[in-house]
């Protein structure tokens, strides 16, 4: 699945991220597009639960 997140514009940022989304599933397969603030996750969760934990985070989707 994937996801626009206008608000990640950084390395701290994709750091974030990748902690929000492994702390949901440990085994999920994170790519992060730093330029096109875009994430693209594997995972056994719904979509809205990632995008829940992103938003949580302080990086909500659209
Ligand atoms: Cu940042």
């Amino acid at each position: 699945m994937e996801f626009n997140v206008p608000d990640m514009s950084c390395g701290h940022c994709a750091g974030v991220i990748t902690k929000a989304i492994q702390q949901l599933d440990a085994d999920a397969m994170i790519s992060i597009d730093l330029p096109a603030k875009k994430v693209t996750v594997q995972t056994a969760q719904d979509r809205q639960s990632v995008a829940i934990a992103l938003t949580e985070a302080g990086y909500p989707t659209n």
